[in-house]
């Protein structure tokens, strides 16, 4: 089936000032959206990263894209996943996901292969979980990902959306957010974005959360390599209770050793508290540092940065084979990398989590789905009874979408620069703080 057009739309979307360790989230944030057409008139899509440069890095492959076959065009393409100097041998990095120029091209990629997949299931009359070896679920279970924030609910100006949940800088009005969280979506578990505030507090918000909503709730947070060896291993005593059962600790300390010290301290307190990562092992070339450490004991795979959904499937492979938990990473996104990340995930039978997913805080005048925002019910994304991915695009959104990006000055994602414009105008992020 020969590619005959390929089309790049850089949106942008109005996104609440959600805080972490590295920053503050702008009022708009950036998407890219992949259209490839066949020569009978199909067209397969795919959402990634935003800003410039992933835009730049799928045109400029635009020369083995049109005129391939789509069947062909991912193995054509491996050496952006499985070539010299491409990602087998990676250092640490700590960019904010989308501008780690180590991933670049398996980012290019996975949009590429996630659009040939949703082309060929529309070809064929498949969903792409089918064409992934066949789905193990039809529902994919996501994850409540409250934030510290400030008042707002994203957008500008006369493009003000509404603030739903509200300023949350303190743990009452965080389990008030989740509250809400689970009574709109239906979540079953919680990942919470820490790294903002003193631990002590981040550790009160957990306990709270842990009250308010009991033990059968498996609670996860993730301050993004905030606190040195000392201050995680504290937190993980702290918290030993309310991370156990289905819990974890996320990044809590910086790199592959920062994250094997935490473990070895805990457990020498006796605490075996799964340590979890998508800052510390972000690539293949991580992992056998990382086996023989026992640093990670939950990778979180991410299609959009991990190569792809195949690369994603094998990844879940070596977890299994290494005893390792698997969990998925997220940023904010629209629905059609929704359904990439529940595709992948319904195909993918080693995911032992809820998937994380930032969908809560977008907004159904940005969405770029046909019909409006995916549904997610009693915490799930169901496979919907289509072909491919399973959603169309609305042109008149994307339009939308793509006038908005033609409006914010900034062209990639820079949570530091946001912190200092709207909350301190000396603010540095600084690894660890705590
Ligand atoms: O949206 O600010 C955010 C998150 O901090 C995100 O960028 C992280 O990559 O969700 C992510 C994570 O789990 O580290
Ligand atoms: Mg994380």
């Amino acid at each position: 089936m020969k590619i005959v057009d390929m089309r790049v739309h850089s949106i942008a979307m109005a996104d609440p000032p959600l805080r972490s360790s590295y920053g503050l989230h702008a009022p708009y944030a950036l998407r890219n959206v992949l259209e490839l057409e066949s020569e009978d008139g199909i067209v397969g899509i795919a959402e990634t990263y935003g800003g410039e440069k992933p835009a730049a890095a799928l045109l400029a492959a635009r020369g083995q894209v049109v005129g391939a076959d789509a069947y062909r065009l991912t193995g054509d393409l491996l050496g952006l996943v499985e070539g010299e100097g491409d990602g087998l041998d990676r250092s640490q990095t700590h960019h904010v996901p989308g501008e780690n120029p180590l991933d670049a091209s398996s980012r290019t990629y996975a949009a590429l292969e996630t659009a040939c997949l949703d082309l060929i299931g529309r070809s064929v009359g498949q969903p792409v979980c089918d064409l992934l070896g066949g789905r193990v679920r039809d529902e994919v279970p996501f994850s409540a990902y409250p934030f510290y924030k400030h008042a707002g609910g994203g957008g500008e100006g006369d493009d003000k959306r509404e603030d739903k949940y509200g300023e949350a800088l303190t743990p009452e009005a965080l389990v008030r957010q989740v509250r809400q969280m689970f009574d709109e979506y239906g979540f079953g578990s919680v990942k919470f974005k820490g790294g903002v505030l003193d631990p002590e507090i981040e550790i009160e918000t957990i306990r709270q959360l842990r009250r308010e909503f009991g033990p059968d709730v498996p609670l996860r947070i993730d301050p993004n390599s905030a606190w040195t060896v000392e201050t995680s291993i504290k937190v993980g005593q702290a918290l030993k209770e309310e991370l156990s059962n289905g819990g974890y600790l996320e990044d809590p300390a910086m790199g592959i050793d920062g994250m094997a010290a935490v473990r070895n301290g805990l457990l020498a307190a006796g605490i075996d508290t799964p340590l979890a990562s998508n800052v510390a092992v972000t690539s293949f070339a991580h992992i056998p540092e990382s086996v023989r450490k026992d640093a990670v004991q939950v990778i979180l795979c991410d299609h959009h940065y991990w190569g792809g959904m195949r690369q994603v499937q094998h990844l879940a492979k070596i977890c299994q084979v290494f005893g390792m938990g698997l969990s998925m990473h997220s940023n904010s996104h629209l629905g059609v990398s929704l359904m990439a990340m529940a595709h992948v995930a319904a195909a993918t039978k080693h995911l032992t989590y809820a998937c994380d997913t930032h969908y809560p805080w977008q907004s159904e005048k940005d969405e770029i789905v046909a019909g409006g925002r995916v549904p997610i019910v009693n915490g799930c994304v169901r496979i919907p009874d289509k072909p491919g991915l399973g959603v169309d695009l609305d042109y008149d959104q994307i339009a939308r979408g793509k006038e908005l990006f033609e409006k914010v000055p900034y062209r990639k994602r820079d949570d530091e620069a946001e912190m200092r414009k709207h909350v301190d105008a000396t603010w540095k992020r600084v690894l660890p703080r705590w």
